[in-house]
């Protein structure tokens, strides 16, 4: 049945990409949908979950599936997010973050000021399965952000979640290709939780990829999880390379 949805799916792009409407960007399996720009809209039997392209609702759509009061739906007001393109502006993460957000950037030795002012977005899953949640945020030099994804598996196997870093680079060609900006920007640990912090050496626009550890849409990783973080104002030193606070007084 799955191959049959595969083959469906393939021919269904093929049979958009004659009349004009399939865009090439998307993945033929699972197609990306959605209606933002760069998810186009499922085939005739088929509804979006989860930015995919199902033929009925996922079993882990139901209420708090995962336990926790979430369920697979429990994001869908951030659906789909599942490209780089479509990512949810982090709050404070936007370009002008002073007219939304004057704290964007905390004191990391002041613990009740991180406390205060870190943010946080619960209420958040990876289903079904090979479900992307992207989260996009705006870097000034040297800037670093410090991300706590929260998740239990409670030694379930399938709900492990990883998350990593992701920027745009221009290819030669012209096109945009979403990379890891410094090598490996990646948590990938095998227990519960997972936490980054990412020190930008150039300013831009980066992207926080969450997904299951095994990507794959018919067998991949699922879980709720929530994300903490915050933003740490750059410096450099005498010669312009980038400073990290935290390093500087180890
Ligand atoms: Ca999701
Ligand atoms: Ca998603």
């Amino acid at each position: 049945m799955k191959r049959y949805i595969s083959v469906l799916l393939t021919v269904a792009a093929a049979s958009l990409m004659f009349t004009g409407c399939y865009n090439p960007q998307l993945n033929e399996f699972p197609f990306v949908c959605g209606g933002k720009p760069g998810a186009g809209e499922c085939p005739d039997g088929y509804s979006c979950y989860g930015g995919h392209c199902l033929e009925q609702p996922p079993e882990c759509w139901q209420d708090n599936y995962f336990a926790i009061g979430v369920g697979g739906k429990s994001d869908v007001n951030l659906e789909p997010n599942n490209l780089p393109t479509q990512a949810v502006l982090l709050p404070c993460g936007d370009i002008d973050y002073s007219q939304t957000c004057p704290h964007r950037y905390v004191d990391e030795n002041n613990a009740d000021e991180v406390k205060q002012y870190s943010q946080n977005l619960t209420g958040l899953a990876i289903c079904p399965a090979g479900d992307y949640d992207f989260y996009g945020f705006w870097m000034g030099p040297c800037d670093i952000i410090v991300i706590d994804m929260l998740y239990n598996t409670n030694n379930q196997m399938g709900r492990d979640l990883d998350m990593e870093i992701l920027m745009p680079i221009t290819q030669p060609d012209g096109s945009i290709k979403y990379d890891n900006p410094q090598g490996d920007v990646i948590s990938s640990t095998t227990t519960d939780n997972e936490d980054l912090r990412f020190q930008a050496q150039a300013p831009g626009w980066y992207y926080l990829w969450v997904h299951g550890r095994d990507k794959d849409p018919e067998t991949g990783d699922m879980n709720a999880y929530a994300l903490q973080y915050y933003f740490i104002q750059g410096s450099m030193d005498n010669n312009g390379s980038c400073i990290d606070p935290a390093q500087v007084a180890q």
